[in-house]
């Protein structure tokens, strides 16, 4: 009986670690978004770290669109951070995002889920660099939601983003 429990515990704390472990991997490369909150996985003392590769292993999805900072259509791809919470555990309603230069946003995730708003790591086929908005910006598709073209949307379409903190707004 007593050789069944420590067996069992021992099994158990195998299997708590090697869950732990396997569920956020560490970056091998530049870290280029840094994720806080109300998260249970991290690869570091208070943040999930992901660099590109790691991004890139999200489902991707595409716009196509004009934007008010671009001339002409341009097609993005990036992932939903709907998608990156839920490999998190994340528990929230909204994401904070803050860019280079210190400007911060937040964004509901309904805008993700609803409208399908992306964050984008590449345009027209090739990653996008910092000195055009890169590497990652919050795009809508203004072109399919003509709604969407005012202040608000305008104002969450953060570009150079840098981190993303996840909280529970308005309950
Ligand atoms: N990184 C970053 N993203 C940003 C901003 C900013 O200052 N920095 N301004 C926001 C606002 S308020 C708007 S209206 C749009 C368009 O900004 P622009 O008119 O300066 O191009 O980008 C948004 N994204
Ligand atoms: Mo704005």
């Amino acid at each position: 009986m007593k050789r069944l429990f420590w067996n069992t515990l021992t099994m158990l704390c195998a299997t708590l670690s090697m869950h732990a472990m396997a569920v956020l991997e560490e970056p091998s490369g530049n870290v280029i978004l840094a994720v806080s909150g109300n998260i249970e996985h991290f690869n570091s003392p208070q943040q999930a770290q992901f660099d590109f590769a790691m991004l890139k292993q999200l489902p991707a999805y595409e716009i196509t669109t004009q934007t008010p900072w671009e001339e002409g259509v341009h097609h993005y791809v990036g992932f939903d951070p709907s998608d990156l919470l839920e490999q998190l555990e994340a528990d929230g309603n909204v994401i904070r995002l803050t860019a280079f230069n210190q400007y911060i946003t937040e964004v509901p995730l309904t805008d993700f889920e609803e409208l399908g708003a992306i964050i984008a790591y590449q345009m027209d086929g090739a990653d996008i660099p910092v000195r055009n908005k890169g590497p990652l910006m919050v795009i809508y598709d203004f072109d399919q939601y003509p709604e969407l073209r005012n202040e608000t949307y305008y104002g969450r379409s953060i570009w150079q983003i840098q981190s993303m903190h996840v909280l529970t707004l308005g309950e």
